[in-house]
């Protein structure tokens, strides 16, 4: 005999797909402002817990976590950062962001704003359904959108007002946006950053950013005992070749001999090879579907700002979203991706020039290197230089 499994449907305000920082912001940001919403998420929980990504945080993402009152541990366990460093050689360039600008950068993971925002969403109401598999979008042209998914084998229907496409590169949502009304940007670059996490303390109290001639090198940290540390390395290479002490021994090269007395080896805690992309999908709305994060674009991490754009784009669709359920205001709505792509754009241009600025490419001559020793210098001498790279570091206004 045949068994029939009825659909399940509810009914909510904004149906959010995705739970990476995007997701559970927006998430946590609207049912701080009494609208109904649930958010959908293809992982289970402890996936979404252990990727390591992002670590400096803009203000717009600091302030973010503060107006939710979830910033205890930020505040205890973020380490401010009064300024970074650009390697070259044997030049070190201190970019001295509080003297410059007046502001800082938070160092604390992504990893950790995951765990805040995923550990109070009971208490504060925000529905998460994990492991929703083939989730779809249907009708999202119209006023009357709605998402299709399955759970435990039951088919789901969720019906609401609005879809936050917060999925990421490789979700469903941006993909519902049809070809003809839109637009893509893109740059694939010819390396990866081969990242290493291990607990152990960092070489220096601040980043460094080097430009070496073996290739870029990248020191970062999680606390003051746990290091994070990149390597660009060819799209050819496989990370199984890549032992421990084949990247400890790169790094210390790269980094230089004053910065390479300093660090502490350590057996990884994660090791991995991403590629870098710049990427721009536009309209970042398409009728009742408002785009998120990675859904809608990609930086290469040089800038620090993925994560920061995530949290920037989030800012812009609650005020919209607010704005439609508290008053029938539309217009923010309608001005939701022009406005978000403005800052976007902004945070494109910087980490691709972070990312030219610091890397060797492949096929470059000397005279794409003397440009980097000639913008380097620059830097180094012209306060303008570094008030700009320091403006675009801490974030742009939102
Ligand atoms: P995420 O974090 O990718 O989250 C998307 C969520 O959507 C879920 N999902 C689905 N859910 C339901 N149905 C489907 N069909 C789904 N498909 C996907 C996914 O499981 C996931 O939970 O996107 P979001 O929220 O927009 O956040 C963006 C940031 O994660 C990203 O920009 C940064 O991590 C980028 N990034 C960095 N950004 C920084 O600001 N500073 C950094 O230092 C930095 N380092 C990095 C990075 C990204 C990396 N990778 C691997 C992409 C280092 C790495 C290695
Ligand atoms: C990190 O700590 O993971 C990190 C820091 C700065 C970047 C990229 C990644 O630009």
């Amino acid at each position: 005999m045949q068994q029939f499994m009825k659909t399940q449907v509810m009914k909510t305000q904004v149906c959010i797909i995705g739970a990476g920082p995007a997701g559970l912001l927006l998430g946590h940001l609207l049912r701080a402002e009494g609208v109904d919403c649930v958010v959908l998420e293809a992982r289970k929980p402890d996936y979404v817990r252990s990727r390591i990504r992002a670590g400096v945080l803009e203000n717009i993402t600091v302030s973010l976590m503060e107006r939710l009152g979830l910033d205890a541990r930020l505040k205890t366990e973020g380490l401010p950062h009064d300024g970074f460093n650009l390697a070259d050689g044997e030049r070190l360039i201190r970019i001295d962001i509080a003297d410059l600008v007046g502001q800082n950068v938070c160092v604390y993971g992504q990893t950790e704003i995951t765990a805040d925002l995923m550990d109070a969403a009971e208490d504060r109401g925000l529905q998460v359904n994990y492991e929703a598999e083939s989730v779809a979008l249907h009708d999202v042209g119209g006023d009357a959108p709605y998402v299709t998914y399955t759970q435990g084998g039951v088919e789901q229907r969720v019906d609401c007002r609005f879809i936050a496409g917060c999925d990421g590169f490789h979700g469903p949502s941006r993909k519902a946006i049809p070809a003809s009304v839109a637009q893509e940007f893109e740059l694939v670059y010819p390396f990866g950053w081969l990242g290493i996490l291990a607990d152990v303390p960092p070489c220096n109290h601040e980043l460094i950013y080097a430009n070496h001639e073996r290739g870029f090198a990248l020191a970062s940290m999680r606390s003051a005992t746990r290091s994070r540390y990149y390597i660009d390395v060819p799209l050819t290479e496989r990370i199984e070749d890549w032992s421990d002490d084949r990247v400890w021994d790169e790094l210390a090269v790269r980094l230089g001999p004053e910065a390479a007395a300093k660090i502490t080896r350590g057996p990884a805690l994660e090791k991995s090879i991403a590629p870098l992309r710049s990427y721009v999908f536009a309209p970042m709305r398409h009728g009742s579907l408002l785009l998120c994060g990675d859904a809608a674009h990609i930086v290469p991490p040089t800038g620090a700002k993925g994560l920061n754009l995530a949290a920037s784009d989030v800012h812009y669709a609650c005020a919209a979203l607010v704005g439609y359920f508290r008053s029938a205001d539309n217009d923010g709505i309608a001005a939701y991706s022009n406005k978000a792509l403005a800052r976007v754009w902004k945070s494109e241009r910087f980490s691709w020039t972070l990312t030219k600025l610091m890397h060797r490419f492949p096929g470059d001559g000397p005279f794409e290197r003397a440009m980097q020793v000639a913008e380097l210098d620059y830097i180094a001498s012209s306060r303008a230089a570094q008030t700009s790279i320091a403006e675009n570091y801490v974030g742009l206004p939102v």
